[in-house]
């Protein structure tokens, strides 16, 4: 059977399924090159010179590593002048980006965390890009940066498309357009994205955890109570040994979870409480939260849906806790909800 490239996987869910306009399909295919990019970039390491610091401090106060910086340039030109967005916002960048008034300007809206799990990029482990698409609404004033950042303040179930790219062994670009998820893999010959996998479906039970437990004296009791449960093992209340893995790169710890099932838990901590949290919610929460609920998993801050939150700010923080649902339900739970 001819193999389906992300192309013709889109071209499908416009034409049969009439799912996402031409423009949509446009847009994706766009930050699919530019994840290709990255992934070259990424790839070449200190042949590249892109390695260590780039001697600067992002918007959150974090030190960039100069692929943070590359992969958004890369992004942000890549999406620029294709006439199918209204704006773009990085967790790199204090303010939107507008399209610029020589390119026309689309209906879409693009938020991305460039290249998520910088810590990891020096030590050679599985970093990433996550993005989320959302609709300008009408009449959105574009006319400054500033303005522009109110159209972005939508809550996660506005969402048209999300998805991540995690540079690992295989580059692999995982998407959801709202009907269900489906896992590519760059074919690095064909310079091409092809489906590998469709319908991913993420167990409802799961044995494995991943949260920060450097962080433990700082959580709030349900999420100590839930800790301490799984680490007591078969003879304690959960009557099950778990097992715990930690990547510190969302995408590839959330793509573990999309792969064989598991939680993820960056909760509220007494340390992140006064900033929301340590995850941003346009960046990594929204888009990871539509990637698990459309693959049948769960994603709150312990309090309430991560989709549902209407978003105050841009660079908003939230907690998060995600992956098989009956964990996820469990540990919600113990919050009192
Ligand atoms: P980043 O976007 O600056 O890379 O930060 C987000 C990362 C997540 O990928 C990961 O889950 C978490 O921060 C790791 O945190 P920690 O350093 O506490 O392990
Ligand atoms: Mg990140």
């Amino acid at each position: 059977m001819a193999q389906r490239t992300l192309a013709r996987y889109l071209t499908e869910e416009h034409r049969n399924k009439g799912r996402i306009p031409a423009d949509l399909k446009f847009l994706i295919e766009v930050v699919s090159r530019a994840c290709q990019a990255i992934s070259i970039a990424i790839g070449k390491g200190g042949l590249g010179g892109v390695l260590g610091e780039a001697g600067s401090d992002n918007v959150q106060g974090e030190a960039q590593k100069k692929l943070d910086v590359l992969s958004n340039e890369i992004l942000l030109e890549a999406n620029e002048w294709g006439g199918h967005l209204a704006a773009m916002a990085s967790e790199e960048m204090d303010l939107p980006h507008l399209v610029p008034n020589r390119f026309p300007k689309g209906e879409y809206l693009l938020t991305f965390d460039p290249l998520d799990g910088s810590s990891n990029i020096d030590v050679n482990v599985s970093i990433g890009t996550i993005f989320s698409v959302l609709k300008s609404p009408e009449g959105a004033d574009l006319s400054t940066a500033a303005a522009a950042e109110q159209a972005f303040l939508q809550p996660g179930t506005a969402q048209v498309a999300a998805g991540y790219a995690v540079y690992g062994p295989t580059t692999l670009l995982v998407l959801t357009v709202g009907d269900g998820v489906a896992v590519f893999t760059l074919d690095r010959e064909q310079g091409q994205f092809i489906l590998t996998q469709e319908h991913v479906q993420i167990p409802a039970d799961t044995k494995e955890f991943a949260i920060n437990m450097s962080n433990q004296r700082f959580w709030e009791t349900p999420v100590k109570r839930y800790v301490d449960e799984m680490v007591a093992g078969k003879t304690g209340p959960l009557g099950k040994d778990y097992n715990m893995r930690w990547v510190a790169s969302m995408v590839a710890d959330v793509h573990r979870i999309m792969t064989r099932g598991g939680i993820f838990m960056y909760p509220m901590d007494s340390k992140m409480q006064a900033q929301g949290g340590k995850l941003r919610l346009m960046y990594e929460a929204n888009p990871m939260a539509f990637l698990v609920e459309q693959a049948g998993g769960a994603a709150t801050t312990g309090r309430e849906r991560i989709l549902d939150i209407v978003p105050d700010r841009l660079h908003q923080r939230v907690p998060v806790i995600l992956g098989s649902r009956n964990e996820v339900d469990r540990v919600t739970g113990y919050h009192g909800n």
